[in-house]
């Protein structure tokens, strides 16, 4: 039986958080052995917000080490940047011509970046979920793991391969989220009723995959809590509530049992111990990225291998749309 195909992408927009890590890297490990997966390092996407030309290169191949070191396999799974593969662009103009204005209008993400980029409210921020869908259909992806975050872009781009399949008859599988019920939304340790988000310019706010064991330490210390002053697992505690969540995540511990653990002890206590369990985490990934990222002749061996092996695939799915729109084939 042929395997189901999965599909996800990461944004080189900059340094990867604790966030992406836990709702997103994490899961595309686990799903290697049993599906076709596909990762993609989603240049065109970051565009769409001001990037410095020698950072985003920079960026671009830091996700690339980031997807090796926490143990995506470039033998099991096809991981390529999305710039390298025409196909993307050449569908998302196919799918623009079937989006409703309407539809990329209500997108809270849009609402949200727009409000922040007044000055550069360019056409690409609001057609974000178009490329998205294409990137995504493209693959014929079954799965889509992601973030909670992202779980309205996945909606539209069911809509859109439902439209596209109902208007030109059946082309596109329609792809079904892969949202964890737990850890699928990592807070701000600043602000716990917003998301840990990497673009935050309170660098309190989140812990990068690479940052070192004193910062971890110090961010977690930090971390914002409440006066209640007893481990308890709330929505009356958001902060601790999260904290709790990364530490059961990393450790493997239920909820249950770490509120049992600290119960008697003082928010200090625990926040101790989990800025271990965090370095813990992170250390053997934080080995792997150091020995990949200067090996640029490796990278490029796999972002080039895997570039070749997408474009097969989506070139298959790019020739059927052209054709049932009504395009003639060069011959
Ligand atoms: P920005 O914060 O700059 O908008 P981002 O980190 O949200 O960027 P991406 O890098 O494209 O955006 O996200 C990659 C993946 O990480 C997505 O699947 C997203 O849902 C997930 N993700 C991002 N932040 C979090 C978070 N705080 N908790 C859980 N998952 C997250
Ligand atoms: N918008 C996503 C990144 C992204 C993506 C994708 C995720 C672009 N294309 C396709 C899954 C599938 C984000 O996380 N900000």
């Amino acid at each position: 039986m042929e395997k189901k195909v999965v599909f996800s992408g990461v944004q080189p927009s900059g340094a990867l958080t604790l966030g992406n890590y836990i709702g997103a890297l994490r899961n595309f490990v686990e799903l290697q052995d049993e599906y076709d997966c596909n990762y993609c390092i989603v240049d065109l996407h970051a565009i769409t917000i001001p990037q410095v030309p020698k950072d985003l290169r920079s960026h671009t191949l830091d996700v690339l080490a980031m997807y090796l070191a926490c143990g995506i396999d470039p033998e099991k799974s096809t991981i390529f940047i999305q710039s390298h593969v025409p196909a993307h662009t050449e569908l998302a103009w196919v799918l623009n011509t079937i989006t409703y204005m309407g539809q990329l209008n209500r997108m809270t993400q849009y609402k949200e970046k727009s409000k922040k980029s007044e000055e550069n409210l360019n056409a690409g921020l609001f057609s974000y979920p178009v490329l998205m869908a294409a990137d995504i259909l493209l693959y014929q992806a079954d799965y889509v793991p992601v973030g909670d975050d992202q779980k309205q872009h996945l909606e539209l781009a069911r809509d859109v391969a439902i439209r596209f399949n109902n208007k030109y008859s059946d082309t596109f599988v329609v792809p079904e989220p892969l949202i964890k019920e737990f850890g699928a939304r990592i807070m701000s340790l600043q602000e716990p009723t917003s998301k840990m988000s990497k673009s935050d310019q309170d660098k309190n706010s989140f812990i990068l995959l690479m940052d070192d064991e004193e910062t971890i330490r110090r961010k977690i210390k930090r971390a914002v809590t409440d006066s209640v002053g007893k481990v308890n697992y709330t929505d009356e505690q958001p902060g601790l509530k999260n904290l709790i969540n990364i530490y059961s995540v990393l450790s493997g511990k239920s909820v249950e049992d770490i509120v049992n653990m600290y119960k008697e002890l003082s928010y200090g206590e625990f926040k101790d111990d989990l800025g271990e369990v965090v370095i813990n985490a992170l250390k053997p990934i934080q080995d792997r990225y150091k020995e990949i990222r200067n090996n640029k002749e490796y990278l490029e061996a796999i972002y080039a291998e895997g570039a070749s092996k997408a474009e097969k695939k989506a070139i298959k799915t790019l020739r059927k749309v052209y054709k049932k729109v009504g395009f003639i084939p060069r011959g």
